[in-house]
């Protein structure tokens, strides 16, 4: 379900298309992003087990599992190259379809000193500014000022051109006061912002009762006088109709655009908690379907693939991602007599490079 608040004007920017061609993309933009949604899975799967078994990750594993749907649809809307794009802890599969690399998941996970956090941040701190990607920030909710400061300060320089910005956040980071700051500053300033804002029902274990008292969190674009949409966060074909059409318009000077997409976080907060707060009559409403086999449906019933290439796609992912976990095991961890020491924590900025 796509409800849009403050309902646009119908005269959305969009570059001509006929039916044919729209539908044509629209079947691309789903299948690229069922990958990456694939990928993540997969990827996180791996991830899991090896924390169970002990000995090679150190840090903690955080699993975006039932939000893929949402944070890939996001990142596939967005120009490579030319965008800026701030994910969160549940966007393994928003990461990979902006364009990171499995091993940097994977070196970093497995403290490889070839990582892009060289070794020195046990899961998910990693990003590659240079390529639009700021590095993760614990702090909830900085990842708005963050992305809200890159698109102000590209635009001072003369070379914000038709830049979007996108910062991820959950329900929780919408409680605190940078998201505020940053959410704010983007609506007066008009910024080509889209803020995608994954409630998916707790923040740890703090249930969206005892984090906002408006009845939906939508309700707070029109406080900010931003325009804001809420999708159904498990459909893939939804999230990707409502974040293409808000990038568009943000690209387009319509400024900040809010998108709440609802579902439920289907592991723990991290691969040590149960998640036993989450009430089982969640877990088998709607909130709890499952966005991954949702995406495969869609995809059986327009017969975009047949089961042998199910079968293909699933078999080329799996060995991707054996590959990096294989590389990244046999790399080695940082030498504590070869560090430069240097403050930075992402390879590209201890290399001297400047932020764009
Ligand atoms: C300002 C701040 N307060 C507390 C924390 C600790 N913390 C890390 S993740 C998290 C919960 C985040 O919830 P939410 O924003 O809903 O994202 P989710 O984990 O549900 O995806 C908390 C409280 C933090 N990182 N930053
Ligand atoms: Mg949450």
């Amino acid at each position: 379900m796509i409800r849009c608040l403050r309902r646009p004007p119908t005269a959305i920017v969009k570059t001509p298309a006929t039916a044919s061609t729209k539908k044509h993309s629209a079947k691309e933009s789903f299948l690229t992003a069922y990958r990456h949604m694939l990928s993540a899975r997969l990827l996180e799967d791996r991830l899991a087990t090896l924390y169970r078994a002990g000995g090679k990750i150190v840090g903690g594993v955080y699993l975006s599992r039932g939000q893929e749907a949402f944070s890939a649809a996001l990142a596939v809307q967005l120009k490579k190259g030319r965008d800026i794009y701030a994910g969160l802890i549940r966007d393994q599969a928003g990461r990979m379809a902006f364009g990171e690399p499995l091993l940097d998941t994977t070196r970093t996970y497995l403290g490889s000193a070839l990582g892009p956090m060289r070794g020195r941040d046990g899961n998910i701190h990693r990003g590659r500014p240079k390529e639009g990607m700021p590095a993760m920030i614990s702090h909830l909710g900085t990842s708005i000022s963050v992305v809200a400061g890159m698109l102000l300060a590209r635009r001072l320089q003369g070379r914000l051109g038709d830049t979007v910005g996108a910062a991820s956040v959950g329900d929780g980071a919408t409680s605190t006061g940078a998201f505020h700051e940053g959410l704010n500053m983007a609506a007066v300033e008009k910024l080509p912002m889209v803020i995608a804002i994954a409630n998916n029902q707790f923040a740890y274990s703090t249930p969206t009762s005892r984090q906002f008292a408006c009845a939906d969190l939508i309700e707070r674009a029109r406080g900010y006088g931003v325009e804001g949409y809420k999708v159904d966060g498990t459909d893939l074909g939804d999230c990707l109709d409502v974040f293409e059409k808000a990038v568009e318009r943000a690209r387009h000077g319509h400024g900040p655009q809010m998108i709440v997409g609802t579902l439920l976080r289907l592991s723990g907060h991290g691969e040590h908690d149960d998640a036993s707060y989450v009430p089982p009559q969640m877990r088998q409403s709607d909130l709890g379907r499952d966005c991954l086999p949702a995406a495969e449906k869609t995809i059986r019933s327009g017969k975009w693939l047949s089961d042998s290439e199910f079968d293909s796609l699933r078999i080329e992912v799996q060995q991707e991602i054996d590959q990096a976990f294989a590389q990244s095991m046999q790399e080695p961890a940082p030498d504590p007599y070869k560090e430069t020491w240097s403050s930075f924590s992402t390879l590209e900025l201890a290399d001297g490079w400047q932020v764009r």
